[in-house]
């Protein structure tokens, strides 16, 4: 079965970002077909969009992954889950937030997944992280 490499974004601006950040990891890296591979550094950075709120820890992931795009955002939804995120305003605060950057060189244009991430480019929060590990000289 295929082995894809898959950056994700994380996210959190609620309660202990640090714990939710390393926990939200560990949880990850328990899921069968998940293997995480690198994690950059964690930044703070300003809330982008939506209403007045704290400021994030942000980071990037890199997973080695046997699981479908589909598959993969629904274990990411159901960890997002487990550590309290509950979805109140577009944009507005969260314990934790996993999103599903890149995908291999796949393209993925779905009503509830896109691939690349649409707003990733634009968004420093998203693209100092996944600097750092370096995977975005080849785009
Ligand atoms: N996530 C958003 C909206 N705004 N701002 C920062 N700084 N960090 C985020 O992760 C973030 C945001 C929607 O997912
Ligand atoms: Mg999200
Ligand atoms: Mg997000």
């Amino acid at each position: 079965m295929r082995n894809s490499k898959v950056y994700l974004g994380i996210g959190s601006n609620l309660g202990n970002r640090n714990k939710n950040i390393n926990t939200a990891i560990k949880r990850l890296g328990g899921i069968e077909g998940i293997e995480v591979t690198r994690v950059s550094s964690l930044i703070e950075t300003e809330p982008e969009g939506g209403p007045p709120q704290n400021k994030f820890l942000n980071g990037a992931i890199e997973i080695k992954t046997k699981l479908l795009p589909h598959e993969l955002l629904k274990q990411l939804k159901r960890i997002e889950e487990e550590l309290g995120r509950v979805k109140t305003i577009k944009n507005g605060p969260r314990t934790i937030d996993l999103d599903i950057l890149l995908y291999g060189d796949e393209k993925i244009n779905s009503p509830d997944l896109k691939i690349p991430h649409p707003r990733m480019y634009k968004r420093e929060f998203v693209m100092r992280p996944l600097k750092e590990l370096q995977c975005i000289s080849h785009l």
